[in-house]
């Protein structure tokens, strides 16, 4: 396996960061996952622009253009000869002193791996998966904002440990007032009555891409959708729930908490929505 790293290209063996780089001492960078569907890196000047804005949150200087990311994202895919696979771009603070002060590091250091991800066996997305509510609550927006894409995923990774001891793949995270945020990796939609519904950014989720692409979808489709505060009675009641991100796309949710969602089978607007999908990731992008 080849990663980028700093401006070169190297054997995976040899792509190493120092045990100084405040990426690794206190959580501080940015990065994206982004998925690679028949050598079209799926909308990867959304993700870019993520990026750049999770950069410019945390007030850190990107050491690459946005063309110049593209081309090295590209590039990475190349050099592994990876027609599909899942593509996790890093940018962290850098070498710096031990101390939080980010203004000690240097220089960013930014990677690229090229690889493969499989978040949920197939057959949940025939049968759908069951999730839990976890206990711990999604980093309220005013500590840190979960539209930052930050290296800080411990909120999240305490969520998933969680979802595992409750014996699901993935699990609710509840905001402070108690709405739906988020999943500990996957953006939340129910459906209901016909029309889609999804928490807005403000309560704690992520932007994510595949989020922002079922509103395009939706919009195709006729299909109404809105944000809105969702609770847990929403996904008890709701006619489908499923989940979004670029790992798991689009999965339904047919439990939640022991309780059966819906009928209990993946609805017909996941269903939809998630062929539809299945035929954009080929186009929406760039080629590599
Ligand atoms: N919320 C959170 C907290 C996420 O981490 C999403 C929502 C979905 O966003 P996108 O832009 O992907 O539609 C994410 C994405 C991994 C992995 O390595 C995590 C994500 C995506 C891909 C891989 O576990 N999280």
């Amino acid at each position: 396996m080849i990663v980028y790293l700093d401006g070169k290209f190297v054997d995976a063996n040899e792509a190493k960061v120092s045990v100084f780089d405040h990426g690794l001492l206190y959580g501080d960078g940015v990065f994206e996952g982004i998925r690679l569907y028949e050598g079209n890196v799926f909308r990867l000047v959304e993700h870019i622009e993520r990026l750049e804005y999770s950069a410019k949150a945390i007030l850190l200087d990107l050491p690459l253009s946005r063309q110049e990311l593209i081309d090295v994202t590209c590039e990475t895919c190349r050099r592994n000869n990876l027609r599909d696979g899942y593509i996790r771009l890093v940018v962290t603070r850098g070498v710096g002193d031990l101390g939080l002060a980010p203004w000690l590091c240097a220089k960013p250091s930014l990677f690229v791996i090229a690889s493969q991800i499989q978040m949920y066996p197939k057959e949940h997305y025939e049968k759908g998966l069951a999730i839990v509510t976890v206990p711990t609550r999604r980093i309220n927006p005013a500590a840190l904002p979960p539209t930052v894409k930050s290296l800080n995923y411990l909120n999240n990774i305490l969520g998933k440990i969680e979802a595992k001891q409750a014996g699901a793949l993935e699990g609710i995270m509840l905001n402070d007032q108690g709405f739906i945020a988020e999943c500990t990796a996957d953006n939340l939609f129910v459906v209901h009555k016909g029309t889609i519904y999804t928490p807005a950014a403000a309560q704690g989720a992520l932007k994510g891409i595949t989020r922002d692409t079922m509103f395009d979808i939706a919009r195709d489709l006729g299909i109404p959708m809105r944000e809105q505060n969702l609770t847990r009675y929403d996904v008890w009641c709701a006619d489908e729930c499923f989940l979004t991100g670029s790992g798991a796309e689009v999965i339904p949710v047919v439990k939640l908490d022991g309780r059966v969602v819906g009928d209990g089978q993946p609805g017909p607007v996941t269903q939809r929505l998630l062929a539809d999908f299945r035929q954009r990731v080929t186009r929406e992008g760039v080629r590599i």
